[in-house]
């Protein structure tokens, strides 16, 4: 039987809006572990991961705020993430704000080095979050972590040294709609594959993870999913601060996480940006549960779905 393990992430203060500290409360609310039990899998909850606090740390440029917090975190989770990924088959990291992939992705990153394979990641997300510390104007660090694991400039002596750089080649962004300048620049350099929006709308969804998938395939690598509640259209998840309209629709998220099933690649997911204060009768806490059991196995046929 293959396990899961969920580790609770309750990280707020990447963002300048509180509730997210409520999200790994409401995915338990929402019956996570229930609904992963009934598909097959042995479930451990570890409860939430906790921080000592901080010392502050100063920063050039004075938007920022939290940083120390966010260090904190960012040590710690990348510490949860790597045993978890020793003890589990998938780790789930319940957020929490986006500033948690500081820690989760090099923690997973780590984990996949010590076994010679290559680490890829999925971002389902709004934003790029691609900022640097020098280039964040919202002084909001949910907005950097992208840069910083994929080894961008400007993070010495502001988050932990990087142990293990994710290649920007084995990233893949969907749902890209809202990009400020100074991550245009960086994305349009970095190689970064990223489906927009507008490449959505063209292409749908299954054609571009489709080619991402067989690379992930080809270079016998594992995935770790981190799943933005904002990358949802916000009618039908509201529960989140950064909510920008046009986004994926139900069943294109739900295919998204049909073909990741398929492929048997994903290792790790976090589920972030769930904001409770903002739910309307928890639909968008039961969204992502529901995609998460897309994930792993809820299938609404039991003969296997033609691939066209
Ligand atoms: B999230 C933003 F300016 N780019 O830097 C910023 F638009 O984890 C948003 O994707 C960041 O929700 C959003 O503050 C971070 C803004
Ligand atoms: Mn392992
Ligand atoms: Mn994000
Ligand atoms: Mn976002």
């Amino acid at each position: 039987m293959l396990n899961c393990t969920l580790v609770g992430a309750p990280v707020d203060c990447g963002s300048s809006q509180l509730g997210c500290v409520m999200g790994p409360d409401a995915f338990r609310t929402a019956g996570l572990k229930t609904t992963i039990e009934a598909l097959g899998y042995a479930v451990h909850d570890i409860g939430n991961v906790t921080v000592e606090p901080a010392q502050a740390l100063p920063h050039a440029n004075d938007a920022i705020h939290d940083l120390s917090e966010i260090v904190g975190w960012a040590t710690a989770l990348e510490e949860a993430a790597y045993n978890a990924m020793q003890s589990s088959d998938l780790p789930i990291f319940l957020g929490g704000d986006h500033a948690l992939s500081i820690g989760t992705v090099p923690g997973v990153a780590r984990h996949a080095a010590e076994q010679g394979r290559a680490q890829f990641v999925l971002w389902l997300d709004a934003h790029p979050d691609i900022h640097s510390p020098m280039t964040t104007t919202s002084g909001n660090l949910h907005g950097t972590p992208v840069a910083y694991f994929t080894g961008q400039a400007g993070f010495e002596n502001v988050y932990p040294p990087l142990q293990h750089r994710i290649d920007p080649a084995n990233v893949c962004m969907m749902g890209i709609r809202s990009v400020d300048p100074s991550e245009n620049e960086h994305l349009a350099q970095c190689g970064i594959d990223v489906y927009d929006m507008r490449a959505i709308d063209e292409r749908g969804v299954a054609d571009p993870l489709r080619r991402f998938l067989q690379k992930v395939k080809d270079a016998n690598g594992v995935l770790h999913v981190s799943l933005d509640v904002d990358f949802l259209e916000p009618n039908i998840a509201p529960a989140v601060g950064t909510t920008v309209p046009g986004g994926a629709t139900f069943r294109e998220a739900h295919l998204i996480m049909e073909m990741l099933c398929d492929s048997a690649l994903v290792t790790s997911l976090d589920l972030v940006e769930l904001n409770p204060f903002l739910d309307e009768r928890g639909r968008t806490a039961t969204l992502m549960v529901d995609l998460c059991a897309s994930l792993l196995g809820r299938k609404v046929l039991d003969r296997p779905t033609r691939s066209f």
